[in-house]
């Protein structure tokens, strides 16, 4: 599908059929600005989410502070305390379910992960991660999830980062993928077990989000 108001309409050229793409890997495909053409609906939904379940800080089981802050929409949450990772159908902030997963969010979700091949992609979850200077993220697989055949979609706000792309091993060799303010990416199929992190942000500015980077990433958890 064509992102609303793509600026190509303001000079008056047809709109591309599909977003401009690259495959990052099979069935890892980066679709840049996609999400921009709507960014103000965005930072109002985040506000309306933050203020429902307030950024917090997790821990890991082992009781070390993660980098990055958090907070979640949709039916499932993602949590991490002593007892490990999981999702959670409530907030332990706040005992209440996760404000619900916006309009808005399930129909930029949707549009891209049909985009990238994979129709009919309903996620349950929303993760907002926050990122200040020096937060990064280690790296990873997102495992947690029940349905690995769904794909992940992840929409990039605010400062530039560095994504590091592994591969199915910890020990394969990352590439680092620059990731800017509207970028999406949908992470499937053959990738979506990979490996994944994100260097410790550099210092700046960005008018969406002032000082931060903040991430959003959709998932079919339950
Ligand atoms: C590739 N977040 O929340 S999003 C995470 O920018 C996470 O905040 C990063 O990794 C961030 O778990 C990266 C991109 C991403 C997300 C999930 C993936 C890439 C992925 C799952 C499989 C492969
Ligand atoms: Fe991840």
């Amino acid at each position: 599908m064509n992102a609303p108001g793509h600026t190509a309409d303001l000079f008056g050229e047809p709109a591309p059929a599909v977003a401009a793409r690259e495959v990052l890997a099979p069935q890892a495909v980066l679709l840049r600005a996609f999400a921009q053409p709507i960014e103000v609906s965005l930072r109002a939904v985040i506000d309306q989410v933050t203020a429902q379940a307030p950024w917090r800080q997790p821990y890991t089981p082992g009781g070390r502070p993660m980098s990055v802050t958090m907070s979640h929409c949709g039916s499932a949450g993602w949590i991490s305390d002593r007892k490990g990772y999981r999702y959670s159908l409530t907030d332990p902030d706040s005992g209440r379910p996760w404000p619900p997963l916006p309009e808005v969010l399930l129909h930029l979700a949707a549009c891209a992960a049909a985009d990238a091949g994979f129709g009919g992609f309903v996620p349950d979850a929303c993760l907002i991660n926050r990122y200040v200077p020096g937060a990064s993220m280690g790296l990873h697989q997102d495992r947690d999830e029940r349905d690995l055949t769904a794909p992940i979609v992840s929409v990039s706000l605010g400062l530039p980062a560095t994504f590091l792309f592994g591969g199915a091993a910890r020990t394969d060799r990352t590439r680092r993928v620059p990731l800017t303010h509207g970028d999406v990416v949908v992470w499937g199929g053959a990738s979506r077990l990979n490996f994944h992190g994100i260097t410790p942000l550099k210092v700046g500015s960005h008018p969406f989000a002032g000082e931060c980077r903040i991430n959003l990433t959709f998932r079919k958890a339950l």
